[in-house]
């Protein structure tokens, strides 16, 4: 069969990106797989959201409401949902309720879950050479996390934009700042606005626990609070997300973000297959305007298990 490439994506859409997807789980060395992973790595036009928070706040239906706002401004989309546990159900839920709301044949639709690999790490190094291929593809990429331990952290090191999701009277913000993770939302959510006064309280609470902390990077959180049930501030989410992406556009904010995200993925990678003396042996690594971290760890790679 004829290469993947990425022109071959494009044109032949979601069968295509799917195979290419599989080659990345299957054969994440071969070259076939790197020479695709470079391509995209300097293609990368889509914007990249994370949806993440604790189970059932809410994130799989606003998932499916922005799919569908995003859909009808004319944008092709690609949603991974990330599932740390090994059952697949999440995933496959999400894709069923997002098709029941986006239309069942959508060629400008993609949708795909990924579950636990066997190994420590795995997943979340899985996602982020996912999302590498899919923003060089699609207009926009979300992924959605299932929220457990880790998995804030893991997306917040594979997306553009975290977007936090807490529910009315979870008491989900206070144990968000025990957690120390003021640093990892962009946008902060109250899901269920619909539920009124609480929702209301849950979004100061929010506030004020993000305000405590100034963000070494500048950026002011807006907080907001969404119902996906009755349709409320799905608008002023989306524009609190391409706000985002502006300032990310500016002064070189996103490439600097995406190239630390690519020296965490080489270290994950390098973790993984030669352990914590691996990453010890490890030279300092940077990464150059004009390099691409999937051949910089094809050559460090060698060096490494030489010893
Ligand atoms: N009242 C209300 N319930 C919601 C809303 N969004 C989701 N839910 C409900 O919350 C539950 C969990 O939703 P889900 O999207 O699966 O949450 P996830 O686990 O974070 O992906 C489901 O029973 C939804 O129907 C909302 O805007 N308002
Ligand atoms: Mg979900």
């Amino acid at each position: 069969m004829e290469a993947l490439s990425l022109a071959r994506l494009r044109s032949e859409g979601k069968p295509a990106v799917a195979r290419a997807l599989s080659l990345l789980e299957r054969r994440p060395g071969a070259p076939e797989t790197l020479a695709l992973l470079d391509d995209s790595w300097r293609q990368a036009g889509g914007q990249v959201g994370g949806l993440t928070g604790p189970p059932g706040v809410g994130k799989s239906t606003l998932a499916g409401r922005l799919v569908a706002l995003w859909r009808q401004q004319g944008r092709s989309v690609a949603v991974v949902a990330v599932d740390p546990s090994s059952r697949r159900s999440g995933g496959a839920l999400l894709g069923d309720r997002i098709r029941l709301m986006t239309g069942t044949e959508d060629a400008g639709l993609f949708v795909r879950s990924m579950a636990a690999r066997d190994r420590l790490g795995g997943l979340a190094a899985l996602t982020w050479t996912a999302v590498v291929l899919l923003r060089a593809v699609f207009d926009v990429v979300l992924v959605e996390t299932v929220g457990v331990g880790q998995s804030e952290t893991d997306v917040a090191e594979a997306v553009d934009t975290v977007v936090f999701c807490v529910q009315p009277g979870g008491g989900d913000a206070l144990q968000f700042m025990k957690a120390g993770i003021a640093e990892i939302p962009d946008v902060a959510v109250v899901t269920k606005a619909d539920l009124g006064p609480l929702a209301e309280r849950a979004r100061r609470d929010l506030s004020t626990a993000l305000s405590l902390d100034v963000r070494v990077d500048g950026w002011v959180v807006p907080v907001l609070a969404v119902s996906a049930q009755d349709r409320i501030g799905l608008g002023e989410l989306d524009a609190a997300i391409v706000r985002h992406a502006a300032w990310l556009g500016d002064g070189g904010r996103r490439e600097a973000r995406r190239r630390l995200q690519a020296l965490r993925w080489i270290e994950q990678v390098v973790r993984e297959g030669f352990g914590r003396q691996g990453l010890e042996r490890l030279p300092p690594l940077s990464l150059p305007d004009d390099a691409s971290p999937f051949s910089l760890l094809a050559e460090t790679i060698p060096r490494l298990a030489a010893g």
